[in-house]
């Protein structure tokens, strides 16, 4: 059986964002069963030497499949459609286009997403310069991505993907401010759209029921 390492406990302010979620989200789309394993973070459950065997960095999320250990959403989200022909084409070209677009979300949406927030929880309010070219690199990002999904319902193909979880949930909770996004209509539908779907709505309430705030 498929085991997922996520979180039962994490502090409040992550509670609701964190990336097993990516993992949940795929799994409730694929219908796959699977155990959850609860870490309970503010207890240290993830800085194991047994958990570092799964996850080198002492992250969630993680998978056990049979003696296979993954760590990286990322690479779980390929991993899992792969196996599952699920949310991922089944001819190179298209497999191609999604890997690519897994890659765009971790690669080239997220770190300025996730330095604007790291620089906001730190700066104590100096850092001025520091943040505007985080801002300026979001915005640049964000008007590309914006380009990109005009006419697009999906950013890599026509149907759903896994690329489509990585990207909607980085683009939910990597950004703080909502008035960061409005500017770009298409990125928003986009973002609401995936957000939108059955599998996503039953994760999150799940999620919310079970994950114990710190
Ligand atoms: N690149 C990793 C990042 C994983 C990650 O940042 N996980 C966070 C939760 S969302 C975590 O486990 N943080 C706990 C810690 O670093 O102590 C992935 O995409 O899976």
């Amino acid at each position: 059986m498929l085991k997922l390492y996520g979180f039962s406990k994490v502090n409040t302010v992550a509670r609701g964002h964190t990336r097993d979620l990516r993992v949940l989200w795929a799994l409730e789309e694929m219908q796959l069963p699977f155990e959850l394993v609860g870490l309970d973070h503010p207890a240290h459950d993830l800085s194991t030497e047994t958990y570092r065997q799964l996850s080198p960095f002492e992250q969630i999320p993680s998978i056990d499949d049979d003696g296979l250990r993954l760590s990286e959403s990322a690479a779980i989200l390929l991993y899992l459609a792969k196996k599952s022909g699920r949310l991922v084409p089944a001819d190179r070209a298209g497999e191609a286009q999604v890997t690519r677009w897994c890659f765009a979300a971790m690669n080239s949406v997220e770190p300025p997403l996730l330095g604007l927030m790291v620089h906001d929880w730190t700066a104590e309010g100096g850092g001025d310069k520091h943040r505007e070219f985080l801002v300026g690199w979001i915005h640049r990002v964000l008007g590309n991505l914006e380009r990109w999904l005009a006419g697009r319902t999906f950013v890599a193909t026509e149907d759903f993907s896994v690329a489509d979880i990585l990207m909607a949930h980085v683009l939910l909770s990597g950004v703080k401010d909502e008035e960061l996004i409005t500017p770009y209509a298409a990125v928003t539908a986009y973002r609401d759209r995936c957000l939108a779907r059955p599998a996503w709505k039953r994760t999150i309430e799940a999620y919310c029921a079970r994950v114990e705030p710190a």
